[in-house]
C-alpha cells in the first residue's frame, strides 16, 4: 500500500508506463503482435502490482482516464517504432467493462489512430470471457462498432469463467485466448489436451484464431503446436518488456 493517494496525480503527469509482451505465430515463431500491459513504478513503493492498480482504478472511477491514457501511449509507441525503427507492430490492449461508461470510446480510438498515422489492423482489444459473455446490448453494439472500424477483438481468459457457448458465437471476436490454467497443464494431462483441442476447433469453426497465453515451458509449446494453437505468448519467450527492450528483442529474432 501507500501508492493509492498518488495515483490520480501520477496519471495526470503521465508517470505510468506501458510494457509489451510478444505474441508469436506458432508455425514459424514470427512476431504476430504485442500485448500492452500497464506498469507503474512508484518513487517510494516500487513496482505496483498491476492487478491491484487496475482494481483500484475500477473502484475509484479512474479506469476511464487510465484506459484513454493507455490507448494514447500505445499509439504513440507504435508510431515511434514505425517511424524511427521501421518496425510495423500490432498491439492489443486490455479493456475493463467499466470503460464502456464512456460513450465516445470508439471515436477516441479512431482519433488516436488517425493522429498517429496508424491503421486499425494494428490495434485490437481484449475483453474477458465473463464480460463478453454476460454482456448487454450496449456492449454488443460497442464490439460491433470496433470490428466495423477494423480493430481486432479478443476474448481473454477463455475457459476460466462461466461461459455460455450459446452466446459465444454472437461476440464478433477474431481471437480466442485460452486461459493460462489450461496451458500450465497441457503437457502432462490428456484430459486438458482434449479440452484445448476442442477450444481450437471451436475457435476455428467460428473464424477465430486461438492464442495460448502463459506458456512457460518447451513441453507446453510442443503440445500446443501439436493441438493446433495459432499463436503463443508467455515467459518461455519473454515477459512484458519496456519499449526499448521490446524492439531489441524483435530485432534479435529477425
Ligand atoms: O501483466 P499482468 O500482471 O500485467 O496484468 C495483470 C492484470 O491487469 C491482467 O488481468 C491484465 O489484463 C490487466 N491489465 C494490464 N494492463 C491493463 C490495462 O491497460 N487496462 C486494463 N483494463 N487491464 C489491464
Ligand atoms: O488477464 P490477462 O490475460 O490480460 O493477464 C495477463 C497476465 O499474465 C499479465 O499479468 C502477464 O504479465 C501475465 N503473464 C504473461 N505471461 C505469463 C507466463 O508465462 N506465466 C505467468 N504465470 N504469467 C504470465
Ligand atoms: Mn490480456
Ligand atoms: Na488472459
Amino acid at each position: 500500500g501507500g501508492w493509492q493517494a498518488d495515483l490520480a496525480q501520477a496519471l495526470q503527469r503521465e508517470e505510468l508506463e506501458v510494457h509489451y509482451q510478444p505474441k508469436l505465430h506458432a508455425c514459424d515463431g514470427r512476431l504476430s503482435g504485442v500485448e500492452a500491459l500497464v506498469r507503474w513504478h512508484h518513487p517510494r513503493v516500487g513496482w505496483v502490482p498491476p492487478e491491484d492498480l487496475i482494481a483500484f482504478c475500477e473502484r475509484h472511477r479512474l479506469i476511464v482516464q487510465l484506459g484513454r491514457w493507455v490507448v494514447r501511449a500505445v499509439c504513440r509507441q507504435l508510431a515511434d517504432w514505425q517511424r524511427t525503427e521501421g518496425l510495423r507492430i500490432a498491439a492489443s490492449i486490455n479493456l475493463s467493462p467499466l470503460q464502456l461508461d464512456s460513450p465516445s470510446l470508439a471515436d477516441y480510438f479512431d482519433e488516436q489512430m488517425r493522429e498517429h498515422g496508424l491503421q486499425p489492423d494494428q490495434l485490437s482489444f481484449e475483453i474477458t470471457e465473463s464480460w463478453s459473455l454476460a454482456a448487454s446490448g450496449a456492449a454488443d453494439d460497442f464490439f460491433r462498432v470496433l470490428r466495423q472500424r477494423g480493430f481486432g477483438l479478443s476474448i481473454d481468459d477463455f475457459g476460466s469463467g462461466y461461459s455460455s457457448l450459446s452466446r459465444l458465437w454472437r461476440v464478433p471476436a477474431n481471437e480466442l485466448k485460452i486461459d493460462a490454467y489450461f496451458v500450465q497443464n497441457v503437457a502432462a494431462d490428456p484430459a486438458v489436451q482434449i479440452v484445448v483441442k476442442a477450444a481450437v476447433d471451436l475457435a476455428h469453426a467460428l473464424g477465430m484464431r486461438l492464442v495460448a497465453e502463459g506458456v512457460e515451458t518447451q513441453a507446453q509449446c510442443e503440445a500446443l503446436v501439436r493441438l493446433g494453437c495459432d499463436e503463443l505468448q508467455g515467459y518461455v519467450f519473454s515477459p512484458a518488456l519496456p519499449p526499448a527492450q521490446l524492439s531489441l528483442w524483435v530485432r534479435g529474432r529477425m
